[in-house]
C-alpha cells in the first residue's frame, strides 16, 4: 500500500522524536523529488505545531567527500529549527539520537531575503556574518542508508548544529584549513574549498533551490554550506572540537 506524503512525514517525525530507526521509504514505494520535498515540508509543519521555528536552511552533498561517503551525488537542502541548536561548549544527549555523526561546515547569516537565484558576485551582499559550524546528522533510516529521495524526505538527516562566533561578512572563507577532533584525536582534516570549490557557491545553490521550490530565506536565517569532509560517528562521552584556520575553536560534548 502506498502511504500518503502526510503519513510518511508522520513516520519520519515519529522516528526522530522517539530515536527509533525506520525502514527506507523507497524500498516499498517510489517517491519523486517533488514528493520528497513535500514530505519534508510536512514533517517540519509537525515540528512547527509543537512550537519549533525555522532558523534557516542547510545544504547537503556539496563536497566530494560527502557524496562518496553516502553514495548520493546531487545537492539537497533541508530546514533547520531552533530545537536543533547546540550551544557553544554545550551538550547533546546521545539518548535522543539514533546513530549520530558529526561533520564540519561553514555557516552564513543572511542579511537580505533570498527567493530567487543570485550570482556568486551578488552573494556577499546577502550575508552579514560568516562563521564555522559543526553539524550533527542522524538519519532516521536503518543503517544510515538512503536514496536521494529518502534523505530529502527525512529533512536531510538534520538533527543538530553548533555555530562559532559571527565574523564580518567580508571574512574570507576560501581555502581555510579545517581539523575536527574527537577526544583530542584528529578524526578529519580538510579545506573549506572542498565545499563546491568555494563555500559561497553553496549560497548560490541555496538560492536556486529557493526559486525552484518556492521557498524563502529570511534575514537572520542561517545557511549551512554542507560538510567539507566525511561525517564521523559520535558516542556518549565524546568531546568534539572543530578548528577552522585561526578562528576561535568550537566544541560540544555528547552525554
Ligand atoms: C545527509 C546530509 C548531508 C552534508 O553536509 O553534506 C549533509 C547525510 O549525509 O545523512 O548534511
Ligand atoms: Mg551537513
Amino acid at each position: 500500500m502506498k502511504h500518503s506524503n502526510e503519513k510518511i512525514a508522520y513516520i519520519l517525525d515519529h522516528a526522530a522524536a522517539t530515536a527509533t530507526p525506520t525502514a527506507q521509504i523507497t524500498l516499498s514505494q517510489s517517491l519523486t523529488l517533488a514528493e520528497a520535498y513535500d514530505v519534508q515540508r510536512r514533517s517540519i509543519e509537525q515540528r512547527h505545531s509543537r512550537g519549533e521555528c525555522i532558523t534557516g536552511y542547510k545544504l547537503g552533498f556539496t563536497s566530494r567527500a560527502k557524496m562518496e561517503q553516502m553514495g548520493v551525488h546531487d545537492i539537497i537542502w533541508g530546514r533547520l529549527t531552533d530545537q536543533m541548536i547546540i550551544k557553544s561548549q554545550g551538550k547533546m544527549l546521545r539518548a535522543d539520537k539514533i546513530h549520530p555523526r558529526v561533520e564540519p561546515e561553514i555557516a552564513f547569516r543572511i542579511a537580505k531575503r533570498i527567493d530567487r537565484e543570485i550570482s556568486l558576485s551578488e552573494a556577499m551582499e546577502y550575508i552579514d556574518g560568516i562563521t564555522c559550524a559543526l553539524e550533527v546528522i542522524d538519519s532516521r533510516y536503518e543503517n544510515f542508508k538512503f536514496s536521494l529521495e529518502d534523505v530529502i524526505a527525512d529533512n536531510c538527516s538534520s538533527t543538530g548544529y553548533l555555530l562559532g562566533a559571527w565574523l564580518p561578512s567580508d571574512t574570507s572563507v576560501r581555502d581555510l584549513p579545517i581539523t575536527m577532533l574527537i577526544n583530542q584525536e584528529v578524526v578529519q582534516k580538510g579545506s573549506s574549498d572542498a565545499i563546491l570549490g568555494n563555500p559561497l557557491e553553496s549560497l548560490v545553490e541555496a538560492s536556486k533551490m529557493m526559486e525552484k521550490y518556492n521557498a524563502v530565506i529570511e534575514p537572520g536565517h542561517v545557511v549551512l554550506a554542507g560538510a567539507a569532509t566525511s561525517a564521523v560517528h559520535i558516542h556518549a562521552g565524546d568531546h568534539v572540537v572543530g578548528l577552522f584556520a585561526d578562528w576561535d575553536p568550537i566544541s560540544f560534548k555528547i552525554i
